[in-house]
């Protein structure tokens, strides 16, 4: 593949000084100190932890590059099949370290950095978290480019550059006060910007028939009203133990000229540069809710303008390659992450029939046979509908697509079930609602040929339940599982750096960082002592960790003895944080009802510890974070309470933060009501750990247990299928309060964490508004599970052993296992390994 039109004298010049990726300290020194002379144009004199942290990251972000463009090269050589991971979000966190575990060159980095008189803890700190997403969502995709790096699949995740990420959480006062987090304050060392990339995106404008003049078709043609740029951002994607680097891209939006200079001439300034402002505002600002659909028109216009940078971008791409249009599926796979891309359906069909002069039901065939649909919850209030009226305002020509779909879609189901009446009601994309929506979801099935849940109890319930009808059209082939899992270099080596040690000196290799199922050899060393005594250590380590980073956010003092109870997640009624907080107001007040010679034996002291930030505009969410806060404040200074419960409340939750906070905890909560959580992931981030959960039979706790064993699990409550009666019961007013939970309201509604008015309404969703989330019927067998967890938390050599055993069997958790099922069963792509 040697280009022969360039001459062989300038060929060896760019062989001799071709770049060169550092290997010994010395030469990572030259590169850093380099980069902090020339890069950052700073000195010896000035160059602080962040010129540090830039010109060390500038260094491997060098190295990453050299690696990116061998495996593209190589890729794009092979003509192999790529995947498309679109996702409106992915939560990175920090790079740095990342890089350096993954890239085998830690050791020699921080050997380099002491040399040059840094610390390298220090140096990490430094690093904004990259907070592109909200949760669970967001935090799978950034799993999964990690995961197809490392397994050498040729992978490409597609999202949005925010400029400012998930918001960051302060507290005042007890309340939540949203900051924005502006990431790229200080530049961004690992993007590297492709300004020669630039995708013209269209929004509004009017459809126009043409007819053909000598073929005398009539062909639709889409003028738009307005027009924005998409500009490339590109995140080199390390895997671990592999030279292959995968590639995640960014879109940036950006005005297509500069300012009119007609209207600044005339010195109308302010409008002169309003149309700039309106292109920039596309991909100014991550929305922040979790699990909730809110119809913006902003949101669906940064959807259509990543959906269409990125498709022009991989449309072009097999446009190189010179094949068939029909090859189109043999060398793309796209995944849709969740439904929020769902418009990529639309404007594939839309260029293979407008732009590229596709027969409608060839191109048909090509879409879908590309796509693949990921679905992430069966919530009501998640579900994505646009109005129609917005939508066809914004992308005319899309809407007529989506109608011809629908129609084409519908006749099939007449005339395979004419007798059914309702199902076409049911299934169509149109909902005949006033005013009338797009259903994202029905589109995103109907454009895919497999539809998969995150979780086995997920994956059955999509079927029984929001897509039944669509079971009975399409058959039960075309819905699949694929549990979620996360990727060990971030959740064990990264995390948790004395256990993955541990682990490493037992088992003898890393083979256990990308072949998970290896953890099973640790049972073999479940009897020996001197074992189990490292293994408690390491966790004492950790929750040390932990109390400092406490410390340093709260100014509250946790003894590192005691249990550390944690539940960090987004704050959402159906996650249920309202019932961890009555549950420690019920601890706090059966405490002070014993008498103080009792109180040791039947309590064992506990620091409850709760974080994650609400949805700004999510009212019920922020009075629990309120509660929590309020309640901190009255046990953690009650002196007869003392040491026996603390309450902590950590702001501004991260992913930075989870890796400290999941090693460091004996026992986490995912309690949600059954059948609502899809899978969880923090599951398996603390079990992984070496942490034991309390949980309900939801998600992906259901597989956890089958995995580590019902030993080793405090699970509790009502199951999915009960879930129904029980919320109909309360609609008819069978509702019963257990005495615990009386006790619990009795307390707040008295003022003790101050004022009722602040929590009458989380009270009264209970009491009287018929309790959707199955508080009260749950509250007894929460509290008997948290029983069992301080009775048995004493036994201290038992526990480790739980402990031990749950870390032994979570290889099946590793996402490293989804995308290979993902690849397998869906997008029919092979590992590509290097043979040079
Ligand atoms: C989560 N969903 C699920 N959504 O709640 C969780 N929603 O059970 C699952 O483990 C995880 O996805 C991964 O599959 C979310 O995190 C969102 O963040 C979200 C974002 C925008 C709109 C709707």
């Amino acid at each position: 593949a040697i280009d022969q039109s360039i001459p062989i004298k300038a060929r060896e010049a760019w062989t001799k000084y071709s770049a060169r990726e550092f290997t010994t300290t010395d030469q990572l020194e030259e590169q850093f100190i380099n980069h902090v002379e020339t890069t950052l144009a700073r000195s010896m004199y000035n160059c602080d932890n962040l010129a540090a942290y830039q010109a060390l990251s500038s260094s491997i972000r060098d190295k990453l590059i050299l690696h990116w463009n061998k495996t593209q090269q190589m890729h794009t050589l092979r003509e192999v099949k790529r995947i498309y991971y679109l996702s409106l979000e992915f939560l990175m966190g920090r790079a740095l370290d990342n890089a350096m575990i993954n890239l085998g060159t830690k050791e020699l980095c921080s050997k380099s950095i002491d040399e040059l008189g840094f610390n390298l803890e220090d140096v990490l700190d430094i690093e904004p978290d990259a907070g592109l997403g909200n949760g669970g969502l967001g935090r799978l995709a950034a799993c999964f480019i990690d995961s197809m790096s490392t397994g050498n699949y040729p992978g490409w995740g597609y999202g949005l550059r925010y400029n400012y990420g998930i918001f960051s959480q302060k507290i005042v006062d007890g309340y939540q006060v949203e900051a924005p987090d502006y990431w790229l304050k200080y530049g961004n060392p690992w993007e590297i910007p492709r300004f020669e990339i630039q995708i013209p995106v269209d929004f509004y404008g009017y459809v126009s028939t043409i007819t053909d003049a000598k073929t005398g078709k009539v062909k639709k043609q889409w003028q738009g009203g307005e027009q924005v740029l998409a500009v490339a951002y590109d995140f080199p994607v390390p895997g671990y133990n592999t030279r292959n680097v995968n590639n995640l891209r960014l879109w940036s939006s950006q005005p297509t000229r500069e300012f009119d200079f007609q209207k600044f001439n005339e010195g109308d300034y302010d409008s002169s540069v309003a149309q700039q402002q309106r292109a920039e505002s596309i991909t100014a600002v991550l929305y922040p809710n979790d699990n909730f659909y809110q119809g913006k028109e902003l949101r669906l216009k940064q959807q259509y303008f990543w959906v269409a940078a990125s498709l022009h971008d991989i449309v072009r791409r097999f446009l190189k390659t010179k094949k068939k249009w029909s090859e189109f599926p043999d060398l793309v796979a796209i995944q849709l992450n969740d439904t929020h891309p769902t418009l990529a359906v639309v404007e594939l069909q839309r260029i293979l029939v407008d732009l590229e002069g596709l027969e409608w039901d060839a191109a048909w065939d090509i879409v879908t046979r590309t796509f693949g649909y990921t679905n992430h919850t069966v919530m009501q209030e998640a579900l994505e509908k646009w109005p129609l009226d917005l939508f066809g305002n914004l992308l005319p020509r899309h809407l007529e697509i989506i109608y011809a779909i629908n129609m084409n879609f519908l006749k099939m189901v007449a005339q395979k079930f004419p007798q059914d009446r309702d199902l076409p009601r049911n299934v169509s994309i149109i909902e005949e609602s006033d005013p009338k929506n797009i259903r994202m979801a029905n589109l995103a099935i109907i454009g895919s040929h497999k539809v998969n849940g995150v979780a086995e109890l997920h994956s059955e319930l999509i079927k029984t339940t929001i897509f039944k009808d669509f079971v009975k059209i399409y058959g039960a082939e075309k819905f699949t599982n694929v549990t979620n899992g996360i990727t060990p270099r971030r959740w064990l080596k990264q995390a948790n750096p004395e256990l993955s040690d541990l682990i490493q000196a037992k088992l003898g290799s890393d083979e256990y960082l990308t072949n998970t199922i290896k953890l099973k050899e640790l049972e073999k060393f479940i009897s020996d002592p001197e074992f189990r005594r490292s293994w408690a250590d390491i966790k004492f380590h950790n929750k040390q960790r932990l109390a400092k980073l406490i410390k340093k956010l709260t100014n509250i003092e946790v003894n590192p003895h005691n249990l550390f109870d944690v539940q960090v997640k987004r704050i959402h009624e159906y996650k249920r944080q309202q019932m961890n907080i009555f549950g420690v107001i019920y601890r706090y007040l059966q405490i002070k009802a014993t008498p103080a010679a009792e109180r040791a034996a039947k309590f064992y002291p506990r620091v409850s510890i709760i974080g994650g930030k609400a949805a700004p505009g999510y009212y019920a969410a922020k009075k629990i974070i309120k509660l929590v806060n309020s309640v901190a404040e009255v046990v953690n200074k009650d002196p007869e309470v003392g040491d026996l419960l603390k309450v902590v409340f950590i702001p501004d939750y991260n992913v930075s933060k989870a890796e400290i906070i999941c090693p460091g905890s004996d026992i986490s909560e995912h309690i949600s009501t059954a059948g609502t959580e899809a899978s969880g992931t923090s599951n398996m981030k603390f079990v992984l750990n070496g942490g034991l959960i309390i949980g309900t039979v939801d998600g992906a706790n259901v597989e956890i247990t089958r995995e580590v064993g019902e030993d080793q699990i405090f699970l509790f409550g009502n199951l999915a299928e009960d879930v129904d009666e029980l919320r109909q019961d309360h609609q008819i007013g069978k509702l019963e309060l257990p005495e615990s939970l009386s006790l619990a309201f009795d307390a707040i509604e008295k003022g003790t964490f101050g004022p009722y008015e602040e929590y009458q309404s989380l009270v009264e969703a209970i009491k009287y508004h018929g309790d959707y989330y199955l508080v009260s019927d749950d509250f007894e067998s929460y509290l008997e599970a948290q029983n069992s967890v301080d009775k048995e938390f004493r036994d201290t050599e038992n526990w480790t052993k739980k402990s031990i055993i749950c870390v032994a069997n979570m290889g099946f958790f590793s996402s490293d296992r989804c995308i290979q099922e993902y690849a397998e069963n869906i997008w029919n792509v092979e590992p590509v390994l290097d043979q040079v």
